[in-house]
């Protein structure tokens, strides 16, 4: 039941688990919260776009090939700060509206239509996706159209199974920050399916401070806000997780260093937390299952959403996610199947059109 694409920790969950355990999983209406697009797309689908572009100057066209060979052969990162760079080459595929269409049809399929396996019928990956992305001005489009090309492909599905949060990328000027969040209040203003907004990019970059007036816009407009937030330990900045607590945050992405005091405000104020399992051990700011700290909220009955972060890279699935909730220790956190009902049912409960 491994799809040739899953490798690493999540592959080797899921293939300890029964027939019996993968179908529970399956079966269990999941919601996927935090998904950002261009990092997960499936690698064929970028091999495609690769071989039909012929407009990519010889360096840009040398960057792709080699890009698409390290995403092939399984990325090794040794922090989580050379995550980043595997941007670029993926960027120049999707810089324009058609291929943004294309690009997100797949990944729209891959979390949220059936798929057939010999005569079994495997059921959708979850239930219901808020699908994530950052509105990039290229030569061949604006941030509007951007946002319009990435909707009207999440806007062909139900309008409970899908829905867009806007994400703000934290190496943006305040400018555009601004620019993008008026462009998500606006689109949800008329009627269109953005359902919220996002602050990604990486951890170190940016002063969050001067992103406040962009985030209040988002409050005001009845948008959920999602951060991500402590997701480096700081040895070089000082944290700015006050600063982004104090933007009155509807979720929290990550949250892997927080101080005691942080984190009884999030439990007070219960914030759902969205963890990513493999993108944390990947990227190294978690080591181990046992010390993720998935454990201390599952504890206390805290909210979290189970969510796969970018599968491209990462080579993971949800399915794989929340097989590292139910397989025994070491492989995975050794949780019982009504443990893993009850935060199958958080994620649910912490979809923005439920909030
Ligand atoms: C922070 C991340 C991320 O928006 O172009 N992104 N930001 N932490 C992470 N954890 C590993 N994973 C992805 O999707 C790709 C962008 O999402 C952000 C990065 O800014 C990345 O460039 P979109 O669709």
């Amino acid at each position: 039941h491994i799809a040739p694409s899953i490798a690493g920790p999540a592959a080797n969950a899921l293939n300890s688990l029964t027939e019996s355990q993968v179908s529970f999983i399956r079966s269990l209406p999941k919601a996927e919260l935090h998904c950002h697009l261009n990092g997960s797309i499936p690698l064929a689908t970028l091999q495609r776009l690769a071989a039909e572009r012929d407009d990519l100057t010889d360096e840009a066209s040398e960057a792709v090939k080699s890009g698409l060979e390290t995403l092939k052969q399984g990325v090794q990162l040794s922090a989580i700060g050379d995550f980043f760079g595997l941007f670029p080459a993926v960027y120049s595929l999707t810089s324009n509206p058609a291929a943004l269409r294309e690009v997100t049809r797949d990944v729209l399929h891959v979390f949220l239509d059936p798929k057939s396996e010999g005569d079994q019928i495997i059921p959708p990956e979850c239930a219901y996706l808020e699908l994530r992305s950052t509105p990039r001005k290229t030569p061949h489009m604006t941030r509007k159209q951007y946002i319009e090309a990435v909707l009207a492909e999440v806007e062909a599905y139900p309008a409970d199974k899908a829905a867009l949060i806007v994400s703000v990328d934290r190496r943006m000027s305040v400018e555009d920050a601004l620019e993008c969040v008026s462009l998500a209040v606006n689109l949800r203003n008329e009627g269109r399916r953005v359902v919220g907004v996002d602050l990604c990019g990486d951890p170190k970059a940016g002063d969050m401070k001067d992103f406040i007036p962009a985030f209040e816009m988002v409050h005001k407009a009845g948008l959920g806000l999602t951060l991500h937030i402590a997701e480096v330990s700081y040895s070089e900045l000082p944290p700015d997780t006050d600063v982004l607590l104090s933007a009155r945050p509807t979720r929290l992405g990550h949250a892997t260093f927080l101080n005691d005091a942080e984190q009884m405000y999030i439990c007070d104020n219960k914030i759902p937390i969205e963890i990513c399992l493999t993108s944390n051990l990947l990227c190294k700011t978690v080591t181990d299952l046992e010390s993720h700290h998935i454990n201390a909220y599952l504890q206390q009955d805290h909210p979290v959403s189970i969510c796969t972060d970018d599968i491209l890279p990462f080579r993971t699935s949800l399915t794989a996610e929340y097989a590292l909730l139910l397989a025994k220790q070491p492989l995975g956190l050794g949780l019982t199947e009504e443990q893993v009902e009850k935060i199958a049912k958080f994620g649910m409960a912490s979809r923005f059109t439920s909030l």
